[in-house]
């Protein structure tokens, strides 16, 4: 493209995005649907000169709250914008459920935000490797505040970019501020260029984001950089933001009237114009009309989308969960030879890695000859190479946030692995507020066909970091799937089906489970088993108590039930096998046949999953009822290191016994 036309496309973009800016600000002031904004204004060419330089519809972008001229620069539909923000039916954007200034459309490449300072660092690097390892040149653009960059994810971005040599662009537009915080409080030095210049294999560029030459050649660079495969860039551009932080915010609780107007005479769109009548490319008179006919645009853009409709209510509770067309196979055992539950699992991926291209594996030691702390994934890399069973940083948002991004192109599906559960939670905001919610915010425009499997209980002296149970936290969060299988042959069915099913699943194995042989290890099944999610098994049929309880749990309340068999107390155990979905059908029907239940978990007593059946049983079934109902969990401490002390803690053998006579005296 020739400059002229190339810089006469930003001042246009620049234009549209200011005018919506203002348009909003006003809508927001009137009190006209909307409630909230977050305004560009000072932001605009840093955003939109970095549109300018990727390709529309091939490249990808990661556009923050504040990136709006990104996103206008891109070629983003104004109608579509001003619905967003007025939380109108739209195509794109989310319709109504995310607040204004996150973006997403699919045809434009621009994967659904959240409201998460930070987190989509990872999540482009993830999408940058998943288009890496497919051989493609699209770039990644990403964008952030100053005050993002202090987010441990930034870090953990440029570290895993700077290892894979990934296509990624990080724009860091430092406005100085981080709602009220100047940048001597956020970042040591007061400006993270130096900090990302450490980091190897990463350049670095400066922008002044009032100096269109300046911004221009800094994004060309990165971008032909990546589009060459030479690696990530940072482009650090200082702007001024000129609104506030957000409609609710008043700058001059922080900010002098001085420092304010200084703000105010580094106007990009004061200097853009400059420049373009000093080239020449436009006269005063063709940039009025520029300005009115974008003004004009603007207005029109807001009219139309104050006649979009409302979404309907009832879909407020659609996209949760992408449907998964898996139905239930048939177990046919490849031999009457019995197999533990981690050679299951190891099986399972083998079988689904052969057949699908896609699935890729990764985690901390999972690669070559390790495969993993349990040795899960062993020789997943030498059967199909180092771009598909490799190993990551020591960093469990890493893993969390790469799975999102490389799963956002549907060409990958990441099985991750988490080395213990208990160190899920330096990962926790990747999972929680990202992966599990991605379908839904984005109303079903994105989905993460991402399982992330992790070994997890007690009863191994692991103590207080390798012992703990997860399941009742990650319950509470919609849009995950778990699964806690008892015996091979279900964690075979069930991580088969986890890898063809287009949602977030969390996979959690138990460790003394793994090389079980009396109850876990089972007659291998073929290929083709898969087992949905959502279905309990009744494992020991029997008329007098049900036990509900999944996991390691299984084998207790099976060798209670067969103890007090011969003292004639009729048990029937149901397995849960997964938690979300779980079979509230099977539940309910066991309960009414027996009357009485114990409720059995590993993991503390107190907000256990265990409640939440408990919960249901109440509610549901309480007429049924001959006795109350009794949980058993583990006291409500860390699980010590000590066997004395752990077995003071976990539920035993005894108390189970115990708590099932006493149920069938009742
Ligand atoms: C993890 C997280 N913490 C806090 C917030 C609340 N918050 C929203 S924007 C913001 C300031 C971000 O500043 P910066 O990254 O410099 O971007 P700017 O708004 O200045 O463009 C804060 C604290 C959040 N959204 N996410
Ligand atoms: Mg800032």
């Amino acid at each position: 493209m020739v400059l002229k036309e190339k810089v006469v496309k930003i001042l246009k973009a620049m234009l549209l995005s200011r005018m919506v800016d203002e348009k909003m600000g006003k809508l927001v002031r009137q009190n006209k649907g909307a409630t909230f904004q977050l305004s560009a204004a000072g932001h605009e060419m840093a955003g939109v000169v970095a549109a300018q330089n990727l390709l529309s519809g091939k490249d990808w972008g990661f556009p923050y709250y504040r990136d709006q001229p990104f996103a206008v620069g891109l070629g983003s539909d104004l109608v579509e914008i001003f619905g967003a923000f007025l939380a109108r039916k739209t195509k794109y954007h989310s319709s109504g459920r995310m607040m204004p200034g996150h973006f997403s459309c699919k045809p434009l490449r621009m994967p659904c935000q959240s409201s998460v300072v930070g987190s989509q660092y990872l999540q482009a690097v993830g999408l940058a490797l998943s288009r890496k390892l497919a051989g493609e040149t699209d770039v990644v653009y990403v964008s952030g505040g100053d005050g993002s960059t202090s987010q441990g994810d930034f870090h953990e971005a440029l570290n895993f970019a700077g290892i894979h040599q990934l296509p990624v662009i990080f724009s860091i537009q430092d406005n100085g501020f981080a709602i009220s915080v100047p940048a001597h409080e956020q970042t040591s030095g007061g400006s993270i260029v130096s900090v990302a210049k450490g980091h190897i294999g990463v350049a670095v560029f400066e922008a002044e984001g009032t100096d269109f030459e300046s911004v221009d050649a800094a994004f060309s660079a990165a971008v032909a950089r990546g589009r060459a495969g030479e690696g990530p860039s940072v482009v650090v551009t200082k702007v001024p933001r000129l609104a506030a932080h957000s409609s609710s915010d008043d700058p001059l609780k922080y900010q002098t009237k001085e420092q304010l107007e200084e703000g105010k005479a580094r106007d990009p769109l004061v200097t853009i114009k400059a420049f373009v009548l000093e080239k020449g490319f436009l006269n005063t008179e063709e940039i009025t009309q520029l300005e009115k006919s974008s003004f004009q645009e603007v207005e029109e853009a807001a009219a139309q989308a104050d006649l979009l409709p409302y979404p309907d209510i009832e879909t407020a509770l659609d996209n949760v969960y992408a449907p998964s067309n898996q139905e239930e196979t048939v177990l046919i055992p490849l031999s009457e030879e019995k197999i533990v539950m981690m050679d299951a699992i190891n099986h399972a991926i083998d079988e689904e890695m052969a057949t699908n291209p896609g699935i890729i594996v990764f985690g901390q030691d999972v690669a070559r000859g390790k495969g993993g702390v349990f040795g899960i994934t062993k020789n997943l890399t030498s059967k199909y190479g180092e771009q598909r069973c490799f190993n990551t940083p020591l960093a469990e948002s890493t893993i969390i946030g790469v799975s999102i991004g490389m799963s956002l192109d549907g060409l990958h599906r990441p099985v991750a692995e988490i080395q213990f559960a208990d160190y899920l939670w330096t990962g926790i905001n990747q999972l929680f507020n990202e992966l599990s919610s991605f379908y839904y915010r984005s109303n079903g425009e994105w989905n993460c066909p991402v399982v992330i499997r992790m070994p997890t209980g007690g009863y191994i002296q692991g103590g207080p970091y390798h012992s703990q149970n997860i399941e009742g936290f990650l319950s509470h969060c919609p849009g995950l799937m778990i699964a806690y299988p008892s015996n091979a042959a279900d964690a075979k069915g069930l991580l088969k089906w986890a890898m063809r099913n287009p949602n977030p699943v969390v996979f959690l194995e138990h460790k003394a489970l793994y090389r079980q042989q009396k109850f876990s290890a089972r007659p291998e099944p073929d290929a083709d088993y898969v087992l949905p999610f959502g279905k309990a098994a009744v494992v020991r049929a029997g008329t007098d108590i049900t036990v509900v309880t999944w996991g390691m749990m299984v084998l207790y309340a099976v060798d209670a039930a067969e103890k007090l068999a011969a003292e004639d107390i009729s048990i029937e155990v149901l397995d849960l096998r997964t938690i979300i979905p779980f079979d509230k059908e099977a539940i309910l029907t066991s309960v009414q046949k027996t009357g009485k239940v114990l409720i059995l978990q590993e993991a503390a007593k107190t907000s256990g999953f265990g409640a939440e059946i408990a919960a249901l049983i109440a509610e549901n079934a309480f007429q049924y009822l001959d006795a109350p109902l009794v949980r058993i969990g583990a006291e409500d401490t860390p699980v010590p290191y000590s066997k004395l002390l752990e077995n003071r803690v976990l539920p035993q053998p005894a108390q189970i016994e115990a708590a099932l006579r006493k149920l069938a005296q009742y």
